[in-house]
């Protein structure tokens, strides 16, 4: 069946950007940074560069502290290397007429000694272990025992991403994703399942989305709240989940609609009790949906108004020219997922484009 793709290709106004269309590259974690420095490269600027007809390129997840890294060649936000090497990236994008924001973030508890300095424990909200892999570079493992994250703390990590936020500005981004989602230490912070806490940062829900606020708060320090948003994840993943996600995400969104962000991206796995239409009525700004995404679903879901704007992932792995793709209901390269994650160019910039394929 082949439906008219228009819709796709109306503008919107996200925040302070004007996207040409609808069709987002979600974060993908390719694990190609510079080894010892995890600073972007030209490999990398190539990659994004060739992605630019997107209406909104969002990075791969980047640490905002040699803390937050829990795998093995992910690029960081923390040295003056990366932002230099991350300015090429900007600056490929920008020349191919595209629009980019960098995602910050702080693994926590998703981490293993092998990637912390001097050896030491990962960080979390408590110390509890995550059933959960990572891979450093001898490959797959079990994720590290963390240690629990002292109150007097707190603040330092707050200021990482305050630092990262003002060090994404220097590298020349367009805005900021806040990561949120997946697992990682915004989300620990926010699960009951992995906050035990009996601080001001644990127990009732206003005190469990202290931490993501209290970031949201210092990035906005940085940035203009039409240049941040901030990715989600209500259902169970990597060991995160919360005894009532309505109740937390509820509260969560209607916090970030006060601060007037830019968008809400969320991951919209099925979860008990929770309706992510209810999320995106209590909201004001953009509402970008995520999660195994076709052509058919994205122009329904903007056609009804269900969301604003689809995130595509793997599809944008496989299609450089996926925009393209998109338009004349061509179709897609199948992505290889032996090349996901680590190595060079290959699975990673040679993907064939509709002329080269033809
Ligand atoms: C895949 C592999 C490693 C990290 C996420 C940053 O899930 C990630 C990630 C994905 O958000």
């Amino acid at each position: 069946m082949s439906s008219d793709a228009s819709i796709l290709f109306q503008p919107l106004q996200l925040g302070a950007l004007t996207l040409p269309n609808r069709i987002v590259m979600a974060p993908l974690t390719r694990n190609r940074a510079e080894p010892g420095t995890d600073a972007p490269h030209e490999l990398n600027a190539r990659y994004y560069a060739q992605r630019a007809s997107a209406g909104l390129l969002i990075t791969e997840a980047s640490q905002v502290s040699r803390e937050g890294q829990g795998y093995i060649w992910t690029p960081g936000i923390y040295t003056d290397a990366q932002v230099q090497g991350w300015r090429k990236v900007t600056d490929a994008v920008h020349a191919a007429g595209g629009r980019i924001v960098l995602q910050l973030w702080h693994v926590g508890r998703i981490s293993h000694t092998a990637l912390q300095e001097n050896g030491a424990a990962p960080v979390a909200p408590s110390a509890i272990r995550a059933n959960s892999q990572t891979f450093i570079e001898s490959g797959f493992v079990d994720v590290s025992e963390p240690r629990e994250l002292r109150l007097d703390e707190i603040p330092r990590v707050v200021a990482d991403f305050e630092q990262a936020a003002r060090n994404a500005k220097a590298a020349g981004f367009d805005g900021v994703e806040i990561h949120g989602a997946n697992g990682y230490l915004l989300n620990q912070f926010l699960a009951d399942s992995a906050n035990r806490r009996t601080d001001a940062y644990g127990g009732s829900i206003e005190n469990r989305a202290r931490l993501t606020l209290e970031v949201v708060d210092a990035v906005l320090k940085v940035w203009e709240p039409g240049r941040v948003g901030i990715r989600l994840s209500p259902a169970p993943v990597q060991d995160a989940f919360d005894s009532n996600p309505a109740a937390l995400y509820g509260h969560v969104v209607r916090e970030l609609d006060r601060r007037r962000l830019a968008y809400i991206h969320l991951i919209e796995a099925p979860v008990e009790g929770l309706d992510y239409g209810e999320l995106r009525r209590a909201f004001r700004g953009v509402y970008i949906a995520n999660g195994g995404y076709t052509r058919e679903r994205a122009i329904g879901d903007i056609e009804s108004g269900r969301v604003d704007a689809v995130a595509f992932g793997r599809p944008f792995i496989a299609n450089p020219d996926l925009v393209d793709r998109l338009r004349l209901d061509a179709p897609l390269n199948e992505p290889d997922r032996a090349t996901f994650y680590g190595g060079g160019p290959e699975g990673y910039i040679d993907y064939p484009t509709l002329d080269r394929a033809a």
